[in-house]
């Protein structure tokens, strides 16, 4: 799971395959306007734009994709961080196909849910946070959209400045992996075992300017 920032103000994207033809795809919120697009992909050409329901509050960030109702294709993850909510569309064809709802509790604004993975392997997508203000990370391990046991704290800290680059399976062990970057192109991989870092792995951007920003 993927943030991109298109050069329009406001659009935010997330990568994933949303229509089940094995092509990674990107959906698009745009935060101005509320606006939310979905645009099919074939490699890197466009093939089709697709409008889904647009969200007015622009307070609800699309914040991942996973299969949150075991269904095989992927859902669109939405985040409401004034109330705790959390919304998932199951996608079929590219069009919505199911709503669902859930209450995370979540009081402490400074949590911001900012994807998910399969962290554990054990086949279902769990929810990764992040605190704003303390450079720290949790894992929820989710079933569909329950929690099966409370938050996990990763037990290593982010260093000042590092953004969430992507999740992914790096080593393919079945469990999702981290990469972090920084704006002076320092990027680190945390390889994953539940909430616990097996490995750090230091990485360097193409070039040392800050224009380099991780896409997947
Ligand atoms: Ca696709
Ligand atoms: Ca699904
Ligand atoms: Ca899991
Ligand atoms: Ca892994």
């Amino acid at each position: 799971m993927v943030e991109q920032k298109s050069e329009r103000r406001g659009d935010i994207g997330r990568s994933s395959d949303l229509n089940d033809d094995s092509h990674t795809d990107l959906a698009w919120r745009n935060t101005a306007t509320g606006q939310n697009l979905l645009w099919l992909m074939n490699d890197t050409q466009a093939t089709a734009t697709i409008e889904l329901a647009p969200i007015n509050d622009r307070i609800w960030q699309l914040s991942g994709s996973g299969d949150f109702n075991n269904d095989n294709t992927t859902d669109l993850l939405w985040y409401n961080h004034n109330t705790g909510e959390i919304v998932t569309w199951s996608l079929e064809n590219a069009a919505i196909k199911e709503r669902a709802q859930f209450d995370s509790q979540q009081t402490d604004t400074q949590w911001q849910l900012q994807g998910s993975g399969d962290f554990d392997g054990n086949g279902t997508d769990d929810l990764l946070w992040i605190h704003t203000s303390q450079n720290q990370a949790a894992i929820w391990f989710m079933n569909g959209l329950s929690r099966t046991q409370p938050q996990a704290i990763i037990r290593q800290t982010m260093q000042a400045g590092q953004n969430l680059g992507a999740i992914a399976d790096y080593n393919q062990d079945g469990k999702a992996d981290l990469t972090w970057y920084t704006p002076t192109g320092q990027s680190e991989t945390w390889l994953m075992n539940g909430n616990i870092v097996t490995q750090t792995l230091g990485l360097r951007s193409p070039d040392t300017s800050s224009s380099w920003q991780i896409l997947g």
